[in-house]
């Protein structure tokens, strides 16, 4: 994926869709296994990274076993996922991200539970209530750190949100809920549906009930859907578990009712040009790629990296992707992210204050309408 890293729309942007488990330096992977005498497959960065990598379009189970080939490494170590965090917000900002939203799962990165993860892993302490503490305080660190100015706007500001996984059970997406109410002042914004949709589509009566309480306590909703589900998924994601945005929802466009509805409630689509290809979950021919449409309907959607480090990527990749063999234009990636912070999740007051920063930033008038 060395193509066309170059930046084309050298902007503050805004990210909504990214993992913190898919976002981790190669390097940080190889120093904690070192540290934790964990035996890994290669000892180099460039071996380690053609290990976890994927190269060539894929299916979302390959995509997703690709996670079991580090993920031992940092899960259930303190000191690794503080630090994970805290890259992750120094890498953002070094992409030109004021607003980020990141996602991932506290039972992935714990080790009380092993069962049902998804890959070898010892038991321990670390449970997933401190993980989150932990991530808080390295995105908190991050924040502190690479905000360079104080005064200045223009400055990263990180909110975190936590993944049921659909191979999970009750408890677990139960956990979620909880620990995002006890978490919603320090950062945690929101919960997500994530994994495999080609193996188990529709929610279980778990994640049913999980998300009924999330919308009774107004805790934000967002859920990976239509990516390689049928657009039935995307259905039961708005009407059943009342999304307010659809992780990827490229396949809604098989659906022209749904999608007419969708684009009449400017529902936001988290569209991931990289990992759609190399997932399987679109055609590899980007001319033909559905944020085409999207961008031709003036739906409201966002250009996302999903996981940087699996796809071997980063947002300039995203970006110069959609310019190139997409015919994106400046003012499209202005309009796209002023769509994003309209999205996003945070409290309505810093929302506007997000959407007035980009305006002023992209030099446009400022609007009432805003
Ligand atoms: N689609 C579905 N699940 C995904 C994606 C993709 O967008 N990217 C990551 N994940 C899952 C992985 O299992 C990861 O461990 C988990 O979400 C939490 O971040
Ligand atoms: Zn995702």
């Amino acid at each position: 994926m060395a193509q066309c890293q170059e930046v084309v729309f050298n902007k503050p942007k805004v990210e909504l869709h990214v993992h913190l488990d898919g976002a981790i330096r190669v390097q940080t992977i190889l120093d904690v296994a070192k540290r934790r005498g964990i035996h890994l497959p290669a000892n180099t960065k460039e071996e380690m990274t053609q290990i976890i990598i994927l190269e060539e379009p894929a299916t979302l189970t390959e995509f997703l076993g690709k996670f079991a080939t580090y993920m031992h490494v940092v899960a259930g170590d303190r000191e690794a996922i503080k630090r994970i965090a805290y890259e992750f917000v120094e890498d953002k900002a070094k992409e030109g991200v004021i607003y980020v939203e990141v996602r991932y799962s506290p039972h992935f990165l714990a080790n009380t539970k092993v069962d049902p993860i998804p890959w070898d892993q010892e038991e321990g302490d670390l449970s997933p209530d401190e993980v989150v503490r932990l991530v808080n305080e390295g995105l908190s660190d991050g924040e502190l750190a690479f905000n360079i100015k104080a005064s200045d706007r223009l400055h990263l500001y990180v909110t975190d949100f936590l993944n049921v996984l659909r191979i999970s059970d009750f408890g677990w997406s139960m956990d979620i809920v909880e620990l995002c109410k006890k978490y919603r002042l320090e950062g945690v914004v929101a919960m997500d549906l994530a994994g495999d949709e080609s193996l188990n589509c529709e929610a279980n009566p778990g994640h049913r009930k999980a998300y009924e309480e999330a919308v009774r306590c107004g805790i934000h909703r967002t859920v990976h859907a239509g990516e390689v589900g049928p657009p039935s998924v995307v259905k039961e994601a708005v009407e059943v578990l009342k999304a307010e945005r659809v992780g990827h929802g490229y396949r809604t466009l098989e659906d022209q009712v749904l999608y007419k509805n969708l684009l009449a409630q400017n529902m936001h689509f988290e569209v991931c040009p990289i990992s759609s290809k190399l997932t399987g979950a679109c055609e590899p021919d980007f001319t033909q790629h559905p944020a085409i449409r999207f961008r031709n309907d003036k739906a409201n959607y966002s250009l996302n990296t999903d996981d940087p480090l699996i796809f071997n990527s980063s947002l300039h990749l995203d970006y110069s992707t959609a310019h190139t063999y997409m015919g994106f234009t400046e003012e499209e990636f202005k309009r796209l992210n002023i769509c994003s912070a309209q999205s996003s999740f945070l409290p309505e007051e810093e929302k506007k204050d997000l959407v007035r920063t980009l305006h002023e930033a992209y030099g446009m008038i400022k609007s009432t309408a805003f």
